[in-house]
């Protein structure tokens, strides 16, 4: 399959990636750029001088002299933006970029030690303690970001040295970890390795690499004292401070996975280890094991997701809390948890043709990803609130890390990078195949090919969503082709028309997908969906949101911000049968459609004067206001105001 993008809306943001991003963090990881680093939260112990990234590999591979700065998974930076190069000069090929992107790789390989070990803090500071605090060390995570990066790269580009280098690491991890006896019976605090296992296994087509990505999924829990015997065993003081306290759910360790019901702990640990669970259980055809990883696909869903797809209700171990815990100005919803969600969604569709999965990779992807990054390319969202009010996260020590402002760069500087890489490979995710089965799962402007029954197939989609809602797909075949096409019904749309050939026809629809099954030559489909403005309420267990309703349309969830609404977002309401309308804007926001509701404005008694405290009045005293709402990931680019994305409701 051959996906090539040529798309209003993404390809906007994909030369952002191109022209902005990679080159704007090339510099940042090198300490050319002379920006402010901010700590995502309140916390002395975060590094924030510099980045220091390159200059670690530089060390570790003697070619200069010095410490280790930063995080001690500080390379996993340096990895992600190889992996998006490696994506992005597959788009465009930019010989600037690749040559530069070389010398990365040649640079990382002379970082690596002779027996395969890469890991630049433990290089350069502690060879001693290597494998020795794995719930903390995230030796295993740099080496499964490594792994992704050099297939992609690889894959790219063909260079030999980062495949070379990719495998001397998985042969080495290979060595150590395993059921045999002399080997370490256990895993990283973080996962990923397991995902990188598995992209290596799928381009060498080594058996280790899958069986250790199994092994890693499969003793995961079944020791949950492991971090604790091994930070014993080590007893000097931890890699990160606190980490060595957190609870055994904070690494999903604290049972089995083929037992885990709910989402627990670090949101992107758990998102990437389902992820891991998907892919292996593809490959392997292990049903257990995709059973467990849907069980907690169902719980985050239901019960733990925010309506823009963010995910991780508290800033204590960025982590899931409880069921229906979505308190919407303390949560977490951290970029790189919804990347790891769409990872997630995309593996599970792989899988199982489930329309589910692609509306909530559909979800994540154009509200909390999306927030992630500014219309800059150049400032970032660690942490993706649905409601801010400026001061508070500036003086409210319990909500440091909620900001309103994108830094232009974070201590922990992973969610900018992990952006950059999905954005930029975003062609990945539009369309699934198995087989002559073919699903449409995301409506973008792309020109795609695809080989059934070893004929050549191209499928054409044009489109202008998500501000439109008709979607045309032109399928040509020199031969007649058999085979199924699927188109995902979003779940946000309750009606919607499909034309073959200009004809309406009634489609058999299973799961969220319509299918078309026939012979195809020449042949257009037009799908129109229902697009109107929805409200939505909270399930009624999710305290914070009583009473409250959220806007969309399409896939887009929408806020209020105060530059078009004025402060006080709290004191605004909309009435029960209010009407929207709506107008794309496009000189806004960089185009972006603008809902308007006439809504009311509850009378404040803002005179600092007044009593806290009032006796209670019967009719609260209301005024009518018209509300404008803007797209939620396209908040705080208008500088610094307060911004909600649930309001309260008139009934
Ligand atoms: O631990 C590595 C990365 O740093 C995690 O994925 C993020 O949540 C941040 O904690
Ligand atoms: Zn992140």
């Amino acid at each position: 399959m051959k996906v090539k993008i040529q798309d209003t809306f993404w390809t906007r943001y994909r030369e952002l990636v191109r022209t902005e991003m990679i080159p704007y963090q090339w510099k940042v990881l090198n300490d050319e750029i002379n920006i402010t680093i901010e700590r995502e939260r309140n916390d002395d112990s975060i590094p924030n001088e510099k980045s220091h990234a390159i200059e670690n590999f530089r060390i570790a591979a003697g070619l200069k002299e010095g410490n280790h700065y930063g995080w001690v998974f500080q390379d996993s930076d340096v990895y992600k933006w190889l992996e998006a190069v490696a994506y992005s000069i597959n788009e465009h090929m930019d010989e600037d970029l690749k040559s530069l992107a070389d010398s990365v790789v040649d640079l990382i390989a002379a970082a690596q030690e002779e027996d395969g070990y890469l890991g630049t803090y433990f290089t350069i500071e502690e060879p001693e303690r290597k494998l020795k605090r794995l719930g903390e060390s995230h030796e295993l995570y740099c080496a499964g970001h490594f792994l992704e990066a050099a297939v992609a790269y690889y894959e790219t580009t063909g260079n030999d040295t980062v495949l070379k280098t990719a495998c001397k690491l998985a042969d080495y991890i290979v060595r150590h970890f395993g059921k045999e006896d002399e080997k370490i019976h256990g895993y990283d605090g973080h996962e990923e390795i397991e995902i990188g296992l598995a992209k290596l296994y799928r381009i060498t087509g080594k058996n280790e690499y899958l069986s250790l990505s199994k092994y890693f999924l499969e003793i995961r829990g079944t020791n949950p004292e492991f971090f604790h015997i091994q930070n014993a065993e080590d007893g000097k003081k931890p890699l990160i401070v606190g980490m060595d306290k957190f609870p055994y759910s904070y690494f999903q360790n604290h049972m089995p996975l083929l037992e885990q019901e709910s989402a627990e702990g670090h949101a992107v640990r758990l998102v990437y280890m389902c992820t891991a669970m998907a892919d292996v259980a593809a490959m392997t055809k292990d049903v257990n094991l995709l059973n467990a990883c849907k069980k907690i696909w169902r719980n985050i869903v239901d019960k733990r997701m925010y309506i823009t797809g963010g995910i991780g209700s508290t800033v204590i171990g960025e982590s899931f809390t409880l069921d229906y815990d979505l308190p919407n100005d303390t949560m977490y919803c951290e970029t790189c948890a919804s990347v790891g969600l769409v990872f997630l969604a995309g593996r599970l569709l792989e899988n199982e043709f489930v329309g589910e999965y692609g509306d909530i990779m559909e979800r994540a992807l154009y509200n909390t990803v999306l927030a992630g990054m500014a219309l800059d390319g150049r400032h970032f969202f660690y942490v993706n609130p649905l409601e801010v009010v400026p001061e508070k996260g500036k003086k409210d020590p319990t909500k440091s890390h909620v900001k309103s402002v994108r830094p232009e760069w974070l201590g922990c500087a992973c969610c900018p990078p992990n952006l950059a890489r999905l954005l930029s490979s975003l062609e990945k995710y539009i369309y699934v195949q198995k087989d002559d089965s073919i699903v449409a799962n995301l409506f973008v402007n792309c020109e795609s090919r695809f080989s059934v029954n070893k004929k050549l197939v191209t499928i054409k989609q044009e489109t202008e969503y998500p501000w439109n809602n008709r979607v045309l797909f032109t399928v040509s075949s020199k031969e007649e082709t058999d085979f199924t096409l699927g188109i995902r019904i979003p779940n946000w749309t309750d009606k919607y028309t499909i034309r073959l050939n200009g004809q309406d026809c009634n489609i058999e629809t299973k799961q969220g997908i319509a299918y078309i099954r026939k012979v195809f030559k020449d042949d257009v489909i037009e799908i129109i969906f229902d697009m109107k403005v929805e409200i939505w309420d909270a399930h009624s267990s999710v305290r914070n949101n009583i009473d409250k309703i959220a806007v969309s349309r399409g896939p887009i969830v929408y806020c209020m911000e105060g530059v078009d609404n004025g402060s006080n977002l709290h004191l605004l309401s909309i009435g029960k049968n209010a009407e929207f309308t709506y107008q794309f804007e496009k000189n806004l926001l960089g185009g972006v459609v603008v809902i308007k509701v006439n809504g009311y404005e509850q009378i404040s008694n803002s005179d600092r004067n007044a009593n806290l405290y009032q006796k209670h009045e019967k009719v609260r005293g209301i005024q009518e206001k018209e509300l404008t709402l803007i797209p939620y990931y396209a908040w705080a680019n208008r500088g610094e105001n307060e911004m909600q994305v649930w309001i309260r409701c008139e009934r």
